[in-house]
């Protein structure tokens, strides 16, 4: 039987759990005890590196002292100039003129997830040490807790120096080499910053179809598998991958009244802050439009006064058991929200999980959580008249939501981001690609059952030629032209030949997230 030595100390095997592929981590550290430094340091970017984060995404400054560095991640946080590509010869204000000076760069503000703290106090025969342990402490904490950045405390504060060498796992004593705390440190801010971005809320009273609507969205459920699904108990949190590297932090509110009830309450700052789009669905066939509306008004309160820039979709669901006259219904819903919804701007659809309103709401919410969705667009456009294509569509490769558009008929060139067709549900002409994605998932659907995987389509009609194929390793490209002497071949190879440039533009989207 083994023995257990000691039970102090992080779970690694947890926080290793976190993929920090699509974080941007900080990292100040002092120069103070420079060897220690250094230790530490390599410590915590092996173990973040080790965690997905992509060396390019961590970004050094260093400060003379520990007692500087409050100020200094405060200054990181708020996106002010930081030197960057810091080497370990800057410590103690080595110069390496082997490596090239420090370069200033400007970090955008908000661009952090996490920022670790490094330093190292050794206690001497003076109070100081006294004094910077406890105010570097304070100081931390209160810049996480006003920047809402979550901060890790890596400085040591060892009583002797032999103390601190076995805490950056280069101890020379009795004890070995000891254990670096840095890779703690590095662990801790993929967890913390992996838990902290910003949040998508998907709220609506039990029933009204939210879990539904994700099952078929982001898990490939068919639709008709969703029955089965259990109702939300409180709030379920998923990191949905989406476009690679681009983490939704999708929170499924159950919506239950004890919990609506809890949400506007007692968990209201939790529920509320920092989020980045709200998305609340309706049960279109509901009957308790009161008590409906008395919530829906009480959430749009919450998020004006804890996250006033987030965007407000309203989802009104099941559109498919209206009898009659869709159009008027929706549209009488649609009224009646937008004025509830007082001066807060929202963007309401109709939406059914069996056909492809649901692909164009969710296309139009994903749009707007995408950094660089006009650049992507713009280089759509580009690629569709260079190809002579009448359309070019860009679908995302698993969910196969629409990211962006081009069409030459009408000039409109993809702002998915704008209002809805007429009848806000089921226009042909406004939800063409929809229709193409919810038929690509469901063919997706067939192929798999049969064991075979979908890879690319053709179409040759008398009036125009379709391609379907893989753009990227996160991307589909469908490309339709309607000039009968442009072979499929030649399609093929334009998209052969585009595939680097948008690969390059989806790592920039990365990069930004
Ligand atoms: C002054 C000082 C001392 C005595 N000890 C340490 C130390 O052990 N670790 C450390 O990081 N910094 C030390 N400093 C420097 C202060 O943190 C600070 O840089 C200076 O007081 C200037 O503000």
């Amino acid at each position: 039987m083994s023995t257990v030595t000691s039970i102090k100390g992080i779970d690694l095997s947890y926080s290793s759990s976190f993929d920090g592929s699509s974080l941007r981590i900080g990292i100040v550290h002092a120069r103070w005890n420079a060897p220690i430094i250094e230790a530490l340091l390599q410590g915590t970017r092996d173990k973040l590196v080790q965690c997905g984060v992509k060396s390019q995404n961590i970004v050094v400054q260093s400060v003379p002292g520990s007692f500087e560095l409050p100020f200094a991640t405060k200054k990181m946080i708020a996106g002010s100039h930081v030197q960057a590509n810091v080497g370990t010869a800057d410590l103690m204000g080595m110069v390496d003129s082997t490596s090239s000076l420090p370069t200033e760069v400007s970090i955008p503000s908000g661009s952090f997830d996490a920022v670790i703290a490094i330093g190292v106090l050794i206690k001497g025969a003076t109070m100081h040490f006294e004094y910077i342990s406890e105010a570097v402490t304070h100081g931390l904490m209160n810049v996480q807790l006003e920047s809402g950045v979550p901060v890790i405390f890596g400085v040591l504060t060892a009583l002797n120096e032999e103390q601190a060498l076995e805490r950056a796992g280069i101890g020379k004593g009795a004890n070995g080499k000891g254990h670096n705390h840095g890779e703690d440190w590095g662990a801790a801010a993929v967890e913390m910053a992996s838990n902290n971005l910003a949040p998508v809320l998907l709220m609506g009273k039990s029933g009204s179809g939210k879990t539904s609507m994700r099952s078929v969205i982001f898990s490939n459920n068919p639709a008709n598998l969703t029955s089965r699904l259990g109702a939300t108990i409180d709030v379920e949190q998923n990191h949905v991958r989406f476009l690679g590297d681009l983490i939704l932090n999708l929170w499924d509110c159950g919506g239950q009244e004890t919990f609506m009830d809890h949400y506007l309450t007692s968990q209201r700052s939790t529920i509320f802050r920092q989020v980045g789009v709200l998305i609340y669905v309706f049960d279109v066939e509901s009957r308790d439009r009161e008590m409906d509306l008395k919530y829906y008004q009480e959430c749009l309160q919450s998020l004006k006064t804890f996250s006033p820039d987030a965007g407000v979709f309203v989802l009104v669901h099941k559109m498919d058991l209206v009898r009659g006259d869709k159009v008027t219904v929706f549209n009488k819903k649609k009224l009646e929200l937008e004025e509830a919804a007082n001066d807060i701007p929202v963007t309401v659809f109709g939406t059914s999980i069996w056909d492809e309103s649901l692909y164009r709401a969710w296309s139009r919410i994903v749009h707007n959580l995408i950094p660089n969705a006009p650049v992507l667009a713009k280089h759509l456009a580009i690629f569709g008249e260079a190809c002579s294509a009448r359309e070019v569509v860009l679908f995302e490769r698993t969910t196969f939501l629409v990211i962006a558009s081009s069409a030459s008929i009408d000039q409109s060139s993809t702002d998915l981001s704008s209002g809805t067709p007429a009848d806000g549900h089921s226009s042909m002409l406004g939800t063409r690609y929809e229709r193409t994605s919810e038929l690509i998932k469901s063919f997706k659907h067939s192929c798999s059952r049969s064991r075979a995987e979908f890879q690319s389509l053709e179409m040759e009609l008398p009036g125009y030629t379709a391609v379907l194929d893989e753009l990227t390793r996160n991307t589909y490209i469908m490309v339709i032209v309607h000039d009968p002497t442009i072979e499929t071949a030649a399609i093929r190879m334009n998209i052969a030949l585009a595939r680097p440039k948008f690969e390059e533009l989806q790592a920039d989207n990365n990069n930004v997230a």
